[in-house]
């Protein structure tokens, strides 16, 4: 099995990531096995934040990297929070208050006019210099709910309600969320990119 560094300091994250990439006969190892910090991510998009932050973990850790890069895109807000997501609510934000000021945000704001989704974009570097790194990006449809429903998942799960029904992201039982979501599609995508490309 080959080594691969798992370029998050997101829990949430690493773990889907871990879940999702069991039974794709690699070796995923999280950055902070090796002592890796998250560095400054000024990337203007999901894939260049992704290939900053895998390549400063394959240069830390000598090994090949995957990394996410996701975000959630409110249609009543212009796309933001988009790829300021995980700041939200400013430098010190944390789940609950990002969650809080997306409810203020929307305050007034009707059903119909709630549509957001989730995006992700996933990298996989061979080393820090790889010219040609393989990319893959998802989005998964849903819209902002009036309450937090559900604990699963992380981020603003308990607000993202599922396209085609009346779930919430964190009432669904975690493997639904890895088959169905954004992050669960694109990194399915990738892996399947990596194989063809003998990985
Ligand atoms: P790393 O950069 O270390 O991976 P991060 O949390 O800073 O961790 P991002 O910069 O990609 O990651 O920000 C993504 C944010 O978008 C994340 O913190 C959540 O607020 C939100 N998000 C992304 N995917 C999500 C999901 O599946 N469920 C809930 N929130 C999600």
């Amino acid at each position: 099995m080959r080594r691969v560094v798992i370029a998050t300091g997101n829990p949430g994250k690493l773990r889907e990531m871990l879940a999702i990439l069991g039974g794709h006969g690699l070796e995923p190892v999280a950055q902070s096995a090796f002592g890796i910090e998250p560095p400054v991510e000024d990337g203007d998009s999901f894939v260049a934040n992704a290939l900053i932050k895998a390549r400063h973990a394959a240069a830390r850790a000598g090994l090949p990297a995957i990394a996410d890069d996701s975000g959630l895109e409110v249609d009543a807000l212009d796309g933001r929070p988009g790829v300021y997501s995980a700041r939200y609510a400013g430098p010190e934000a944390d789940n609950e208050s990002n969650n809080d000021k997306l409810l203020a945000e929307l305050a007034g704001v009707p059903a119909a006019r709630r549509g957001a989704r989730y995006r992700c974009a996933m990298v996989f570097v061979q080393g820090a210099g790889d010219e040609a790194p393989i990319v893959a990006e998802a989005a998964w449809e849903g819209r902002i709910g009036f309450e937090r429903r559900g604990a699963g998942g992380f981020g603003y799960d308990p607000l993202f309600v599922v396209a085609g029904g009346d779930i919430t992201a964190g009432e669904m039982p975690e493997a639904e969320k890895n088959r169905v979501s954004h992050r669960g599609q694109a990194l399915a995508e990738l892996a399947e990119k990596m194989k063809a490309a003998g990985w």
